[in-house]
């Protein structure tokens, strides 16, 4: 028997239906914007988010680069949450590719205080860089897969006007919040300029990511896509993938969020773990009695479970596709099985 594999919900495989879109997808040069089925993909992913234009790159990191590439000059500095993902696993991206500089603020919950926010715009004066953009990340990985809610998106994009400032949303799993909010992504996107999303993660896609927004925006990321080396060819094969996974992927992430529901149900209970509410597929997971994360992940590797760490302290486990209901009831018996070790 394989391991029950809840590291990320980036670990699923493709479906059958998306290899046999594979198979079947016409294809054409990109670089020429020749491929109907990128084309497609792009158009598709645009009207889905109610944005003029889309941008097939081939990884969520790529997709939020480029957009910070596309709307910053070096010198300048974006605002954002000490704990997202463009800044704390990007590899350092930010500085490296755009040459700008981060303004980190902490937030609750993966959620900045608006005042804070307001407080962070630069004023214009000679000494100070230009604040050129704010990013938001909805849903929230480290903060365990927490929604930001509407109402909050839209605190944040009317002050972000006031200042005329863009925003930036790292949606890599905005499914996975639309399904929570059960409102239509579009209605999650209006409060961004621009928004990648991924559909590599839930919708199972063996790789690729969209950046959507305005047709002048699009543009210009296409440049940048290009001088990163992300331009492409024959990429249709790969765009196929991801026409499935928008038409028939989305609706299923609810069975994730269960997944993840029930998990929670099971680790609340033992008390050497601090669990929190899981609002989608993204379990956090503290350790209260002071052994290291790294010593629970080696025995649940043992007993055939693999997880992942957010921080010596905490675990995180990921639900997706390619684990079942009866694999999430043998996760929590490996689970228990482990506490028991350390009580
Ligand atoms: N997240 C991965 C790891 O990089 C941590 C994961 O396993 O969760 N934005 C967010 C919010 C993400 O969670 C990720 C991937 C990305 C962007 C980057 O996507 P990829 O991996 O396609 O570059």
């Amino acid at each position: 028997m394989g391991y029950i594999d809840l590291r990320s919900d980036t670990v699923t495989k493709p479906t059958e239906e998306m290899r046999k879109a594979m198979y079947r997808a016409e294809v054409g040069d990109d670089g020429y914007g020749e491929d109907p089925t990128v084309n497609l993909l792009e158009q598709k992913a645009a009207e889905l988010l109610d944005k003029e234009a889309g941008l097939f790159v081939v990884s969520g990191t790529m997709g939020n680069q480029v957009a910070v590439l596309t709307w910053t000059n070096p010198g300048e500095e974006i605002i954002l949450e000490a704990e997202s993902h463009i800044f704390y696993y990007e590899a350092g991206g930010l500085s490296a590719n755009a040459g700008v500089q981060a303004f980190l603020i902490y937030g609750e919950d993966g959620l900045m205080d608006v005042e804070d926010i307001k407080k962070a715009i630069r004023p214009k004066g000679r000494v100070f860089p230009k604040t050129s953009l704010i990013v938001l990340e909805n849903t929230h990985n480290r903060a365990g897969g927490k929604v930001l809610p509407i109402s909050y998106m839209r605190q944040v994009y009317e002050l972000s006007k006031d200042y005329n400032i863009p925003i930036h949303l790292d949606g890599a799993r905005i499914f996975n919040a639309s399904v929570y909010l059960k409102v239509p992504a579009k209605e999650i996107a209006k409060y961004a300029d621009s928004v990648m999303f991924c559909l590599s993660k839930g919708l199972g896609c063996p790789m690729g990511s969209l950046l959507v927004g305005s047709k002048e925006f699009i543009e210009e990321a296409r440049k940048n896509r290009q001088r990163l080396g992300g331009g492409l060819r024959q990429a249709g094969v790969i765009a196929s993938c991801g026409l499935v996974a928008l038409e028939k992927m989305i609706d299923r992430l609810e069975e994730d969020h269960e997944k993840a529901k029930r998990l929670y149900e099971f680790i609340k209970e033992i008390d050497i773990f601090d669990v929190k509410k899981p609002e989608t597929n993204i379990l956090k997971v503290k350790i209260k009695n002071g052994k290291e994360a790294k010593v629970f992940l080696e025995d649940f590797k043992r007993n055939g479970l693999l997880a992942t760490s957010f921080d010596e302290e905490t675990l995180r486990f990921v639900t997706h596709k390619d684990v079942s209901f009866d694999e999430i009831e043998r996760a929590k018996e490996i689970i228990y099985k482990v506490s028991k070790l350390y009580k």
